[in-house]
């Protein structure tokens, strides 16, 4: 094949935000959009890192993907690299590609040494919805700030991309490996392979299957998983399915659909309709008794949604409660945990945890690729984040699946004499039971997306300006509700980075009680229009008689306070959020 050197302009607005690039399909399938941000990232990697080399290109399969990864292929053969590896039908979960890249060996020994993941995540897919494209680095975490920054400046400057044109498509839908000769660093070669095998050979060095596999078979337990028509229907299939004798009627929306079936692929209260329904707590009553453990997860599998029987958990605690059960649940963990750590809008369930069980601990900025310095360095082997993702150090991306086998293991531990007969321990007992230990933190998100984007920009930029004078703001606190506690300390949260020294500014802007009440403001980095306020609100208590509220009546008066404080309605216009979580 012959390698093209192609003319192209620069494109406005290619940085990458808290997890890729993401715009509308239609902005991905302008002449040169998606071929500028690949030769971008091959610049900004340098021929070092590319030649010769193996390259991962999969992801969700969403709208686009196909078109995606025959252009990725055709730049990675005229930019040298050696090898392409493919996941079936373009399908690899955000997880999987991290699990290739540090586990796969190919045939000849090779091993990856980064990935073009193709996913917009949560976000709907379909001729006018989002497509998503992000680069994972040699240890299987998402690039970090100082090379999507490398990237983005090389998107403002490029003036040509390489392609072999006359690199015929290759058919995806085929395990095999296509060889192509001629071409000016050697053989180039694309295998297609199987997107399930290397995640579940992990899941299974992590996991006890053959213990999960008795509490599946309880007749008293019952299951539920909803992929919404993501990428995870594929792994739920051969774990839950084959590997763990659910059944099949278990499994909701596991066949991966381009568009997602039309559906908002993020596990929440709100877009997992479904499931929310099956598991009873829809607005109307299901028909018979719901299942005991239902979970859910986002287009790219790396989300979940962890519920009981009529019982939501929310995912800060489910992280906490992960991390409390981890050495005797999951054998991956006997040995220990090294540390832990959340992203700061995360709740402080975690930090109770890490100190009663005296670990590291670490609070990150918003964003998987926080964590993956820690994990490299050895402190921290779990973590989680508000936004329903939950992982460990056997990845270096947060994984849906595992977060969902983590569950059912500490199910299984909590149940292991009870199989025969006895009223089973329930999700909701193992949350409650946690509370009465740890404490409580509520804890709510409120998102309003798609708002005006100078809107949102003067709301925050208020937020700040308020933070210089706290007795004004707690004026305004008082003002509201006076049961409500004194803000003592308000910022902008910071990060330096302990392994690399890195600084990364503006992460969220911060209110902090004398109660331990936390208010964070944030604007969202992965949605493809106009802005996304999103506003966390958290409230401590230890008072066993105080654990049992409803979470949105008891944190009401801070809700409040936020909405005054931040002036919500006038500067976005809205007076409801669009999402609560
Ligand atoms: C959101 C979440 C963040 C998560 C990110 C990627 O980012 O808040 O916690 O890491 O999505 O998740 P933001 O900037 O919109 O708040 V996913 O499932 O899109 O890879
Ligand atoms: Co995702």
């Amino acid at each position: 094949f012959k390698v093209s050197r192609i003319s192209t302009k620069p494109y406005d607005g290619q940085k990458p935000g808290t997890s890729g690039l993401r715009k509308k399909v239609k902005v991905f399938a302008q002449p040169h959009y998606l071929e500028n941000f690949v030769q971008s990232t091959f610049n900004a990697l340098t021929a070092e890192k590319i030649k010769g080399k193996t390259l991962v290109v999969s992801g969700d399969g969403r709208y686009y993907s196909e078109e995606a990864i025959q252009i990725i292929i055709k730049m990675s053969a005229a930019n040298g690299v050696k090898r392409v590896w493919v996941g079936q039908n373009t399908l690899l979960s955000t997880p999987a590609v991290s699990a290739v890249i540090r586990e796969r060996v190919g045939k000849d020994g090779s091993k990856a040494s980064g990935a073009f993941i193709l996913t917009a995540s949560h976000n709907p897919g379909g001729p006018t919805e989002d497509f998503g494209i992000k680069y994972n680095m040699e240890n299987g975490g998402p690039a970090p700030e100082g090379v999507t920054d490398k990237i983005y400046e090389n998107t403002t400057t490029i003036k040509e991309y390489l392609t072999a044109e006359d690199l015929p498509d290759v058919d995806i839908s085929k395990i095999g490996t296509t060889s192509f000769s001629g071409g000016p660093d050697g053989e180039f070669e694309v295998e297609v392979f199987d997107s399930t095998d290397t995640y579940v050979k992990l899941m299974k060095s992590i996991f006890d299957f053959e213990a999960i596999k008795k509490l599946l078979a309880c007749p008293k337990f019952s299951f539920c998983y909803d992929a919404l028509h993501g990428v995870a229907g594929v792994y739920a299939k051969r774990i839950f399915v084959e590997e763990l004798g659910a059944n099949e009627s278990s499994l909701l929306n596991c066949t991966p659909k381009k568009d997602f079936g039309g559906g908002h692929p993020d596990p929440n209260l709100t877009y997992a309709k479904e499931l929310v329904q099956r598991m009873g707590l829809g607005k109307t009553d299901t028909e018979g008794e719901p299942p005991e453990f239902g979970a859910a997860a986002d287009g790219d599998a790396d989300r979940n949604m962890i519920l009981g029987k009529r019982f939501f958990v929310t995912p800060s605690d489910s992280v906490a409660i992960i991390a409390a059960n981890a050495v005797e649940a999951i054998p991956y963990f006997a040995g220990g945990l090294k540390g832990v750590a959340r992203s700061m809008p995360t709740s402080a369930a975690l930090d109770v945890v890490a100190k009663a069980l005296n670990l590291k601990f670490f609070e990150v900025p918003t964003g998987w690729k926080f964590f993956g310095n820690l994990m490299d360095a050895g402190f921290c082997s779990v973590c989680g984040e508000e936004s329903f993702g939950t992982g460990s150090d056997h990845v270096r991306e947060k994984d849906g699946i595992w977060a969902v086998l983590a569950w059912l293991s500490i199910l299984t531990l909590k149940n292991k004499d009870k199989l025969n007969g006895e009223n089973l321990v329930t999700v909701e007992d193992i949350v409650r039971q946690h509370w009465a230990t740890y404490g409580r933190h509520y804890y709510t998100r409120y998102d309003y997306e798609n708002v005006d984007a100078g809107g949102a920009k003067e709301l925050m930029a208020h937020l700040v300006n308020l933070q210089s004078d706290l007795s004004e703001v707690n004026k305004i606190v008082k003002g509201v509700n006076s049961t409500v506690a004194n803000v003592k300390d308000a910022d902008e949260f910071e990060y330096t980075d302990p392994v690399d020294g890195s600084v990364s500014k503006h992460q969220g802007i911060r209110y902090l009680f004398e109660d331990g009440s936390r208010l964070v403001f944030r604007l969202s980095g992965t949605g493809s229009e106009g802005a996304t306020v999103r506003v966390y609100i958290e409230q401590y208590v230890n008072d066993s008689s105080k654990i049992s509220r409803d979470s949105q009546e008891a944190l009401k008066p801070l809700v409040d306070v936020a909405l005054k404080l931040s002036k919500m309605q006038e500067f976005t216009g809205r007076s409801d959020p669009t999402v609560i979580t």
